[in-house]
């Protein structure tokens, strides 16, 4: 029995929403706490476009997350879409972890976003994680808490951490923790997220065709996973990036199709590593002008306001 539970802590269990404007660390934090790639990571915003539930388990508490997109302004029906699955995870949660990235001024979009939930209309209690204090000037930590102090004084908290090399993360869970209500967990400790290894698939393609595309290809870029079958030896997945023009397609194919085949590969060996078997990946590459801005292409493809 662990020191906890001799005296008698009551288990804790509930949702956390990471919310936060595009590219602040909120899969990496996720990630980081899961201790597997559930969510994908890139350097470009925008990267995270559906919820994605994260759930870390020990012997006191059940802390379930759920990864969120980038709050963000954009016209097309994707990023509108993205924006109110945000909103609804944070008006669905127990606890808001309002995340920022404090290796850089607060910048507009940022400070925005932080009055608006500072407003008081959700009523559930705010943590505010100021994320990257590896790459932080630490003399600039302190006047930046004061300043959100200033601009959120009602939340509970205000917790610096680096997502990327744990730093202060076990005092962020404690923190969480603490807010969740006294209840048995909901979901099996060995559970760890909510995604199918054919959604895992899906986003673990796009990632590598986030990572090598550039401007405007990737926001632009879908994928969809047309077969999905398990053998004794592999499990053989199909693949179709769907991509917003006709010039797309050979800069994503690149010469001689070596572009595709380096996006194959690595999207195959971390596949291979989350899904712990060998797997065979076929991709094709399909035009479709529109299918960021048309709803029922958007829902077909997971990213409707419903799923
Ligand atoms: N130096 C440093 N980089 C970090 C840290 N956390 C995340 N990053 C980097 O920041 C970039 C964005 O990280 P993501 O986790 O994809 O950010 P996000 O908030 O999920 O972004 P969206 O899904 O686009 O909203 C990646 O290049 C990460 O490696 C951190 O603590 N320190
Ligand atoms: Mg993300």
């Amino acid at each position: 029995m662990s020191d906890e539970s001799m005296h008698n802590k009551p288990f804790r269990c509930g949702t956390v929403a990471l919310l936060g404007v595009p590219n602040v660390g909120k899969s990496t934090l996720m990630n980081y706490i899961i201790g597997a790639k559930v969510a994908i990571v890139t350097p470009k915003p925008q990267t995270t476009r559906h919820r994605i539930l994260g759930i870390y388990s020990d012997d006191n508490r059940q802390i379930i997350f759920v990864d969120t997109p980038g709050i963000h302004k954009g016209s097309k029906q994707l990023n509108k879409n993205m924006v109110r699955v945000a909103y609804a995870a944070a008006e669905e949660a127990d606890v808001l972890a309002i995340m920022q990235d404090a290796s850089k001024p607060l910048d507009r979009p940022t400070r925005v976003l932080i009055e608006r939930f500072a407003d008081g209309r959700l009523k559930q209690p705010r943590i505010h994680v100021l994320n990257k204090v590896d790459r932080a000037d630490k003399a600039r930590l302190l006047p930046r808490l004061q300043q959100l102090q200033q601009l959120d004084p009602g939340a509970m908290s205000y917790v610096p951490v680096s997502a990327r090399k744990g730093t202060q993360v076990d005092a962020l869970l404690n923190e969480l923790a603490k807010h969740l209500p006294a209840q048995a967990p909901l979901h099996d400790p060995d559970w760890f997220t909510d995604q199918s290894q054919r959604q895992l698939a899906a986003e673990y393609v796009r990632e590598q065709v986030f990572l090598s595309m550039h401007q405007e290809i990737p926001f632009q870029t879908a994928v969809d996973i047309e077969r999905f079958e398990e053998f004794d030896d592999a499990i053989e997945i199909e693949a179709v990036i769907l991509v917003g023009s006709e010039r797309h397609k050979p800069m994503l194919i690149g010469k001689g199709g070596g572009g595709m085949k380096a996006v194959g590969t690595r999207a195959r060996l971390g596949l291979e590593e989350i899904l712990g078997c060998k797997v065979r990946l076929n991709i094709w590459v399909k035009v479709d002008e529109d299918w960021f801005d048309h709803p029922g292409k958007l829902m077909d493809l997971g990213l409707g306001t419903e799923s």
